[in-house]
């Protein structure tokens, strides 16, 4: 039987030889914490995944999961300073500043 190798074979046969596995590298996700909110509200990130919460504000801030466990628990996130947490459970997670109990968000981890 003959075997023959187009140059667009050739080129395909490369592109996947070079495509990421499916199973992606873990991410980094940042999360600002500016003007009193969570930038973004709602963040889906993936399991192994570390996510990044930047304080761009004056002030203190937490980002708490009370009400599901295995969610983020931050300590005080001094202004300027940021704090990152790697998730490693599947869940939807609602959090808040535990310092301004207004500023909610929620982090959804697959
Ligand atoms: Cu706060």
């Amino acid at each position: 039987m003959k075997f023959h190798l187009t140059r667009a074979g050739c080129a395909l046969a490369l592109l996947a030889a070079l495509a990421p596995p499916l199973q992606a590298a873990p991410a980094v996700h940042t999360i600002l914490i500016d003007g009193m909110r969570f930038i973004p509200q709602t963040v889906e990130v993936k399991r192994g995944d570390t996510v990044v919460w930047r304080n761009k504000d004056p002030l203190p801030h937490t980002a708490v999961a009370e009400t599901v466990k295995g969610g983020p628990a931050s300590p005080v996130i001094a202004a300027g300073a940021s704090w990152r947490y790697k998730a490693t459970k599947a869940g939807t997670y609602p959090y808040l500043c535990t310092l301004h109990r207004t500023m909610t968000a929620t982090l959804v981890v697959k």
